[in-house]
């Protein structure tokens, strides 16, 4: 491969706020500032857009799960670095490239990420920790996690695309109860408001969050790929255009799939009877 695709030629870009490491297709990038409770500062946005850059094209993850260090998933943003400071230097412009950074990995970047994304919530997760947790393809949480919409409780209403990112996942009432009155909600709650994917136990929070990753690793990633970006994008559009939208999806999809999905899945059911569709995958490997 030339040195100026190959992603791996550059530096590692973590390792100061943000930790990754690899584990059989999964990358498990940590958000760690953990003596502030892993709060989003100006640097640790930084580095997560050029984390997410750069495991974008290394083939050592094929899975992203987003987690904290120590006891806290993120304190959501920094009060301290990311408003008091950035007020502060009294400039529009530096006020505004804090936002773009933090707005680029924990929305825009995330949520169109090309790989399989799960947030692993460990612990405390408050007010803009919400964007990257909604912006994960799925979710799991320790049923004893902490979370809050506690912008109210120091007298701000949320910002970035938090009530947003609320709106495409929890109900109205449950959204708006938790926005106005900032009281906390554990992970059992977070899962029946569907914020979460499965509430788990923390001795288990891990294990289960690695079934998951490791089965979607193991997956044919062009056809994953095209399955979460087409319901993503989709899910914004009218009709007629997702009808249109998605079998291009599904032609781009068959035409990128070198490994050939489609023909092996239809030939082992269809010539084989080697396996049933509906309860189980093909092989890939024959
Ligand atoms: N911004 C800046 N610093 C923070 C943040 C934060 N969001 N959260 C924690 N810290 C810092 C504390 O200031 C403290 O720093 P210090 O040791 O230098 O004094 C350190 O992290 C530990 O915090 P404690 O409060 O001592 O930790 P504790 O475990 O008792 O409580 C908790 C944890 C509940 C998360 C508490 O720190 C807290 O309420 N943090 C703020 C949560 C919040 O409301 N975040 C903002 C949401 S709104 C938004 O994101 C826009
Ligand atoms: C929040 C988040 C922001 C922001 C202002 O409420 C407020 C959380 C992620 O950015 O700029």
């Amino acid at each position: 491969m030339s040195a100026a695709i190959d992603s791996g030629a550059r530096a590692e870009p973590w390792g100061e706020t943000v930790l990754v490491e690899f584990d059989e297709g999964i990358a498990w990038v940590s958000l760690n500032r953990p003596d502030k409770r892993n709060a989003m500062n100006p640097a640790l946005n930084d580095e997560m857009v050029r984390v997410l850059d750069h495991l974008e094209g290394d083939e050592r993850c094929r899975v992203l799960v987003l987690t904290g260090t120590g006891e806290s998933f993120s304190a959501g943003m920094d009060l301290k670095e990311y408003f008091r400071e950035v007020d502060a230097t009294g400039s529009t412009a530096v006020q505004l490239k804090v936002r773009r950074a933090s707005a680029e990995w924990q929305w825009k970047r995330l949520s169109n990420w090309s790989k399989p994304t799960i947030a692993m919530v460990n612990g405390w997760c408050f007010g803009g920790a919400f964007t990257p947790l909604v912006a994960c393809d799925l979710a799991f949480a320790d049923e004893e996690a902490r979370f809050g919409l506690s912008e109210v409780n120091w007298g701000i209403p949320p910002g970035g695309v938090v009530s947003r990112a609320l709106a495409a996942t929890v109900s109205q009432r449950d959204a708006l109860y938790f926005i106005m009155t900032g009281e906390t909600f554990d992970g059992r709650t977070a899962s029946r408001m569907r914020l979460v994917n499965e509430a788990v136990p923390a001795d288990r929070l891990r294990a289960r969050t690695r079934e998951v990753a490791v089965k979607l690793a193991s997956m044919n990633q062009v056809v994953l790929h095209s399955a979460k970006v087409g319901y993503k994008i989709a899910a914004e559009m009218p009709w007629e255009q997702a009808e249109d939208y998605l079998y291009a999806k599904l032609d781009q999809s068959q035409f990128a799939d070198r490994a050939g999905a489609r023909a092996k899945g239809l030939s082992q059911f269809l010539d084989d009877k080697a396996y049933r569709p509906g309860l189980g995958s093909f092989d890939p490997e024959k």
